[in-house]
């Protein structure tokens, strides 16, 4: 029986594992600086490890910040999660009175984040604005889930956008990652598939009780 116990904890292990899995967001720590980021306009990394946007002001050349990769985007459901620090960061009197129509009604500097296929199809996932000034202080968390992804989508993208709210805006994001949550069929053993196992556990059981018995 001995020699079984791994065998019976090894099948144990594959049936009833919690099915986690991380996607590819490459560097998400920003551990190795940029790598494997994208970026366009004033794009760094702090001391702390985190990668920090700004708005580079109206009529600059790039009126959004952003910072993106390819990875491989599970198709299904899963969480977008990431830390995040936004707000007001000096004045800026570049600026007419632009407001990008192709965001009407925001009138504040925002971080929108979506998912993209090669084709196009943005996705958005979250819009956070700016308000008040930048503190400094703690990141916040957040996951957001991502419901009935389509296949294809391969692009992340953490697009600062620069409205004609009369300042200057920074963000500080860390710790992007993606947490699949349902992945291809389902994580539960069939009815089925418990009583198999039930039966074959019995099984050895009885196997084992024997050869202990002679
Ligand atoms: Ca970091
Ligand atoms: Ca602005």
């Amino acid at each position: 029986m001995k020699k079984l116990i791994p065998v019976v904890i090894a099948v144990g292990l594959i049936l009833f594992a919690p099915v986690l899995s991380l996607a590819d967001v490459f560097n998400g720590d920003f551990s190795n600086g940029l790598d494997g980021w994208t970026t366009v306009g004033d794009v760094t990394v702090n001391p702390s490890g985190q990668a920090v946007l700004r708005t580079s002001g109206l009529y600059s050349g790039y009126p959004d910040t952003t910072l993106f990769q390819t990875t491989n985007l599970p198709v299904g459901s899963f969480q977008v999660e990431f830390d995040y620090l936004i707000g007001n960061d000096g004045t800026d009197d570049k600026g007419g009175s632009y407001i990008d129509p192709s965001t009407t009604g925001d009138i504040s500097d925002n971080l929108m984040v979506y998912l993209e296929k090669d084709s196009g199809n943005p996705r958005e996932i979250a819009r956070i604005y700016s308000s008040g000034l930048y503190s400094g202080g703690s990141l916040t968390h957040i996951s957001i889930s991502v419901d009935n992804l389509p296949a294809d989508y391969n692009w992340i993208f953490f697009n600062l956008k620069d409205q004609d709210d009369g300042f200057f805006t920074k963000v500080t994001l860390d710790d992007i990652q993606i947490t699949q949550n349902t992945p291809g069929p389902a994580p539960v053993p069939e009815p089925g598939t418990m009583l198999l196992l039930g039966s074959g556990l019995a099984g050895l059981a009885g196997w084992g009780r024997k050869k202990i018995g002679k």
